[in-house]
């Protein structure tokens, strides 16, 4: 097992099927074993960890698995509860799971900014960030920990407000809530504990964290194909965002025009396409880049 790199992922939730699909596009294969907890890496000595989302950053941290992807909100609280000498490294921030740690009050509450938190009862899964985030502005706050439904609890009369994961904000209204202030914004990262790795497992990191940014990359980026004047060249490659020296073809038959490809390494809005069109652009096919190695 010594050369052999374990992944703690998420076993059932919302980062379960995305988190297993990045590494399925980085190239990993596993063996998935029945019980679903271990599956064994096929072609590259990396395996999987299946468990429960809270669990991972103390797996990195006991040195039971190297990499793990869970959300910031997680590593951070547990960081923060975890002793000095103990640390793990967010090695890449993710393009899912996100979502944003907030203070919500019952509609209709005295509480009206985070000021008026002091002295009050917050309900939250996330003590120790949430009480690091508000001491920073120089709140004291007393929290109350629940690990579910955190919703409920100023209904109940158990605390004054609530410190919680929203995405939509839908449980938020359905509970008669409001959002008061964001405090953290956070999205699933790939986190390693890189004080056991030997040598080996260094390089094996190294050749996947470089697959990983080209399929990081490659996700955000799309490969346009249009008609120019030659002319408008340098106008329609400034309209491509994030596109540097394009390819330029001859079009046969048709003097004065060319072919333009180039990689935009951010998104392509229909905004950006009509712009193309209007300074001469023509033929424009926008395609997805599977892969790339930059
Ligand atoms: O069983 P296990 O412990 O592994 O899973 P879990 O139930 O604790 O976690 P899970 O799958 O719900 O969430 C995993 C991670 O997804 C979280 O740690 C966050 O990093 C991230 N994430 C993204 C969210 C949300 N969005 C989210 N909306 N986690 C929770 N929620 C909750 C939110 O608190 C609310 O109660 O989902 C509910 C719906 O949100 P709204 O705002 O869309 O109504
Ligand atoms: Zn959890």
């Amino acid at each position: 097992m010594n050369n052999r790199i374990r992944v703690a992922i998420q076993k059932s939730g919302r980062l379960s099927d995305l988190s297993l699909e990045l590494l399925q596009n980085c190239g990993l294969r596993f063996a998935r074993s029945k019980d679903k907890l271990y599956w064994y890496g096929k072609d590259f000595p990396i395996d999987l960890l299946l468990v429960r989302d809270d669990d991972i950053p103390r797996l990195l941290l006991d040195g039971v698995c190297e990499l793990g992807i869970v959300g910031e909100n997680i590593a951070q609280e547990v960081m923060l509860e975890s002793a000095p000498d103990e640390h793990i490294t967010q090695l890449r921030k993710l393009p899912f799971g996100g979502c944003r740690l907030s203070i919500a009050v019952s509609e209709g509450s005295k509480i009206k900014s985070l000021t008026d938190l002091e002295g009050c009862r917050i309900a939250t899964s996330y003590p120790a960030l949430t009480c690091s985030l508000l001491a920073k502005q120089g709140i004291k706050a007393k929290t109350v920990k629940f690990s579910g439904s955190v919703e409920i609890a100023p209904g109940m009369g158990i605390a004054d407000a609530i410190s919680d994961l929203v995405s939509t904000g839908t449980t938020l209204r359905a509970n008669h809530l409001v959002e008061l202030e964001v405090l953290f914004e956070s999205t699933a990262a790939l986190y390693g504990q890189l004080s056991s790795l030997n040598e080996d497992k260094r390089t094996l990191l190294d050749r996947l964290l470089a697959r990983l940014d080209g399929v990081l990359l490659a996700a955000e980026s799309k490969y346009v194909m249009l008609h120019a004047p030659i002319d408008a060249v340098e106008e329609i490659t400034r309209l491509l965002p994030g596109a540097e020296n394009p390819t330029l073809i001859n079009l046969e038959g048709m003097p004065g025009r060319v072919a333009l490809h180039a990689v935009c390494r951010e998104t392509v809005f229909w905004e950006h396409l009509e712009a193309l069109k209007s300074a001469g652009a023509s033929a424009i096919l926008v395609l997805p880049v599977e892969k790339m190695l930059a």
